[in-house]
């Protein structure tokens, strides 16, 4: 094909290592960084035809890889919303990263607008950025190589946050229509979440100041940017784990991630009772808030916590504003907290479902509600206004200035939350809002339910492909008559809750559990750790008894 003249030279400075086989899973393509330039020049590739496919709209492609180690890389997809690339492209993806030759790789990109119906004369635009890592510049490179090879109209934003852009990208495809989201620029992001922001707080007393462990990422310039934009003692911040220059130091005992798997505070933070903590991760698009009470004992307020204070604070302006038939409904996944949703169900009275871990998965199930709002519990979450829920607050005729004050509220936080994706520091702005309104701290946000204990575990096994889940990933069809073991361990335990799944982003298969107290859960986990080691090929060491 004409259109791919040039794919082959540019191809074969960015050779496909040997013996590697690349898949596009939740969080794009994710792996050790020295082995992914082949991988970032064909997704520039395929960027292009994505654009192509969408009429020239803009797709975004970011290089991250979020909260794994400084020497891991990834790349990926943004579709013209800023939204995740659609997951029938995924199997696309996957097989040009794979094709071993430039012959292949050709015969791969005609594949995808053969079957796709592509018009490859429309001029693909795309934009990309980096996060802070080592080798993200020679992967940029490489995906220029991409872009070039099919005569992309590229824009590189350099180094900022995933969900910066995201925006990006949702802003420029909406820019001049009645959905335009803002200006597609690190001024505009600043200037629109900010602006709600001061808009929600205006008149409120002023907060102590928040400390944002950055994990060393690209989060800590950015929320400095944020905080200046601001320029408001609304946002007073002070950021710790902020040092993006010395080798070794990104997500290392530090960052969201960290945070909330081994539930205590990150290096470089001691914790004072009464101040105030959170952690993005590094590539901030995740966040989880915590504080130390008199004792000096940690809390975690992880994304369950962010989702119940949005879901709770929603709910109550709508009802302020007088608006009837505008439900509130909150998306979560198995892994959230057994007592945040029963919160949910039984104190808030708000509907609720279990969406496959992934936020593509999360994203969608929250779209088909007025206002939903979804979160997984490691911090990475939004909230959603459908076009109806819109509609209706556009055509709401307040009658009293408190109904007023309510509908202004919620077109505020509508402008506050990046609708694109989960956003650390949109995130944190409607959290700092809402607690600035209610004029409560940590502790008193805290107080809306108490977590049950939980564990999460990780099992090596031969072949993570035979695990096979069902209903929202808590059920096991596969292995055959795992589920049942599980199932059996569980019944032993007051308010015992466990489940097993492959994980999408690690060759592993996950086990979860909670329970009552904190050695009926770790015992819990231990055991369906071990029926899954046993019975479905576990490799390396068996795993270990808590004690
Ligand atoms: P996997 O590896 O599929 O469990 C992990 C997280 C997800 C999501 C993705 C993408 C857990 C248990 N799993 O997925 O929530 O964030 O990574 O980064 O936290
Ligand atoms: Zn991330």
């Amino acid at each position: 094909m004409a259109h791919f003249a040039k794919v082959a030279e540019y191809s074969a400075k960015h050779p496909k290592p040997e013996g590697i086989e690349f898949a596009y899973g939740t969080a794009g393509f994710r792996t050790v960084g020295d082995t992914l330039e082949s991988t970032v020049f064909r997704v520039g590739l395929l960027a292009a035809l994505r654009s192509q496919g969408k009429q020239g709209k803009t797709i975004g492609v970011m290089i991250t890889a979020s909260h794994n180690p400084e020497g891991d890389n990834g790349v990926k997809l943004v579709d013209p919303m800023g939204e995740m690339l659609q997951q029938s492209w995924e199997g696309y993806c996957t097989q040009v990263a794979n094709a071993a030759s430039s012959d292949e790789l050709v015969a791969a990109l005609a594949a995808v607008v053969e079957a796709e119906s592509i018009d490859t004369s429309v001029t693909p635009r795309v934009v990309y950025a980096r996060d802070t890592r080592p080798s993200g510049p020679l992967l940029q490179a490489a995906l220029e190589d991409g872009l070039a090879a099919l005569g992309t109209d590229a824009a590189s934003y350099g180094v900022v946050t995933t969900p910066q852009l995201h925006y990006f990208v949702r802003c420029r495809n909406t820019a001049g229509t009645d959905a335009a989201y803002g200006e597609p620029t690190e001024a505009g992001y600043f200037a629109k979440y900010t602006g709600a922001f001061l808009r929600l707080v205006d008149g409120k007393p002023h907060p102590s100041p928040l400390h944002i462990d950055a994990a060393n990422g690209v989060g800590a310039p950015e929320v400095l940017k944020l905080a200046a934009a601001a320029a408001s003692p609304y946002l007073s911040i002070e950021v710790h784990n902020g040092d993006t220059v010395t080798p070794g130091k990104l997500n290392k005992d530090c960052g969201a991630d960290h945070v909330k798997s081994n539930q205590r505070s990150p290096v470089g933070m001691a914790l004072q009772p009464g101040s105030r903590y959170c952690s993005f991760d590094g590539d901030a698009d995740r966040i989880v808030y915590y504080y130390a009470d008199e004792r000096g004992t940690f809390h975690l307020l992880d994304g369950d916590k962010i989702s119940t204070l949005a879901a709770t604070y929603l709910r109550d302006l709508v009802a302020a504003a007088g608006i009837d038939d505008l439900q509130v409904g909150v998306v979560q996944t198995a892994y959230a907290n057994g007592n945040s949703t029963s919160y949910i169900k039984d104190t808030l009275r708000l509907p609720t479902v279990f969406a496959k871990t992934g936020v593509k998965h999360l994203h969608h199930e929250a779209e088909k509600m007025n206002i939903g709002v979804y979160f997984e519990a490691n911090g990475h979450g939004t909230v959603l206004f459908s076009p109806g829920a819109v509609a209706k607050l556009r055509r709401a005729t307040p009658q009293t200035p408190a109904q007023d004050d309510a509908i202004q509220r919620l077109w505020a936080l509508r402008d506050l939350i990046n609708e694109s994706v989960g956003d650390a520091m949109s995130d944190m702005l409607l959290v700092e809002a809402i607690l600035i309104c209610k004029g409560w701290s940590l502790s008193q946000w805290d107080e809306a339910y108490t977590d049950l204990p939980s564990r999460l575990l990780k099992v090596v096994v031969h072949d993570r492909t035979i695990f096979k889940t069902t209903n929202a990933e808590q059920t096991l069809t596969s292995p055959l008559r795992l589920q049942e073991v599980v199932d059996a361990l569980v019944a032993k335990f007051p308010r015992g809750r466990a489940f097993v799944r492959p994980s999408g982003t690690e060759d592993a298969v996950r086990v979860y559990a909670e329970a009552a107290t904190r050695a009926d859960c770790d015992q819990l986990a231990y055991l369906v750790a071990g029926a899954v080691f046993d019975k479905a090929g576990g490799r390396g060491d068996r795993p270990a008894e808590f004690l």
